[in-house]
């Protein structure tokens, strides 16, 4: 039975990808943080097959006795600060988790495997926003980096150090440069579950309005569902490399507005939507749109669910969730 430790266990993608390796027969492990993280109910209610094992990123002595305790062949680095307007006003924790974070696990593993580069397989979890300043359209493994955004200097940091323990020490060790991917289970603060969990509560005479930052913003948005399958194919190749994994189509806050509020029948959402410069950046990525021909010729990875189906999913989810909070 292969053996997997998932950094980032309590997150999206660590719920979903948990569900797919236990899916496959893995063991896996996931590492959380704290003694008393309020998340550990959540992942106990969701993936129960998943053993829990305690740990920070900040903390190379706790990873490495993840790593003892786990056993793993294949380690997931999902674990950050990954909220991107937050990333300036944290910009040296961020740095320390998203960034050194990634190191302190590479490094670990090396110490771990005492010299055996072939004992684990590593992923790291790179993004777009990586690409920032955008240099080309569409953006692909070769596109000049320029991140706008403490979160996305991190990143980069993190995405070079992979690329270095791969090169120096022979270790399989892949990053894939994902694009936006959300789903239901997304953190409240990104904007996709704001809109859909917004629209939701509108349509039941919950909420009034809902208050957005920049709407001409532009983002390549795909499920979460498919992506964690790109992950896992990665590590499954002979040979590590880096691969983006994107829909290759585009598509404003304005047309999520537009999808979201039709599907619970309200046309004109200009009525319900305000703008605050609160929720604006000091720096933005205006245009996102993945090149993923690499992922798809060599991982044979293709997403399945385009942009409407993904908004209607978590609106549908969204409305059935506030009418149980509401109870109704
Ligand atoms: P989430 O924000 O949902 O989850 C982040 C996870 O990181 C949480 O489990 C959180 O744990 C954990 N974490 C935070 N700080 C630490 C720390 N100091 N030590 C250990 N774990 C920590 O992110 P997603 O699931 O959406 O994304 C997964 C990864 O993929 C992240 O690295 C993200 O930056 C990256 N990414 C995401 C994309 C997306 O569109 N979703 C696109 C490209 C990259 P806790 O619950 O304790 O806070
Ligand atoms: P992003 O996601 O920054 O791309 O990072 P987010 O959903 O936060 O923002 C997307 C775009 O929407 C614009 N926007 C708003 N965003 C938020 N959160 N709230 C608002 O009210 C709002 N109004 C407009 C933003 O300006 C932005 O342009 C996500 C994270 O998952 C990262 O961890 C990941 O690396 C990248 O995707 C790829």
């Amino acid at each position: 039975m292969p053996r997997a430790l998932i950094t980032g266990i309590t997150g999206q993608d660590g719920l979903y990808l948990s569900e797919l390796l236990l899916s496959k027969g893995y063991e896996v492990f996931g590492l959380i943080r704290g003694q008393n993280n309020p998340k550990h109910d959540l992942v106990r209610a969701t993936v129960p097959g998943v053993q829990l094992v305690t740990g920070d990123l900040t903390d190379m002595s706790s990873l490495i006795r993840a790593l003892e305790f786990a056993q793993p062949d294949e380690v997931y680095n999902l674990g950050a600060i990954s909220f991107v307007a937050y990333s300036w006003e944290n910009a040296l924790l961020t740095s320390e988790v998203t960034g050194k974070g990634v190191l302190n696990l590479l490094e670990a593993v090396r110490l771990y495997s005492h010299g055996d580069a072939s004992k684990v397989r590593f992923y790291q979890a790179s993004s777009s926003e990586m690409f920032g300043k955008v240099q080309e359209v569409p953006q692909r493994e070769t596109t000049l980096l320029w991140p706008r955004s403490p979160y996305g200097v991190a990143k980069v940091f993190g995405h070079y150090m992979t690329i270095n323990y791969r090169e120096s020490y022979g270790m399989h060790a892949s990053s894939g440069i994902l694009f936006n991917h959300e789903s239901p289970r997304r953190g409240p603060e990104f904007v996709t579950r704001k809109v859909s969990q917004a629209v939701a509560r509108i349509s039941l005479g919950l909420q009034e309005d809902l208050t957005l930052g920049n709407l001409d913003a532009k983002r390549d948005w795909g499920f979460a569902g498919d992506y964690v399958e790109a992950m896992w194919r990665m590590l499954q190749q002979p040979e590590a490399d880096d691969y983006v994994v994107a829909t290759g189509e585009t598509h404003s806050i304005r047309e999520l507005l537009d999808i979201a509020f039709t599907h619970v029948g309200i046309e004109g959402w200009e009525r319900y939507v305000k703008q605050d410069p609160r929720f604006m950046r000091p720096a933005e990525v205006d245009l996102l749109i993945g090149d993923p021909a690499k992922a798809r010729d060599v991982l044979g990875w293709e997403r399945k669910v385009d942009f409407p189906a993904l908004v209607t999913m978590m609106v549908e989810h969204d409305v059935e969730e506030q009418r149980a909070l509401a109870g109704r």
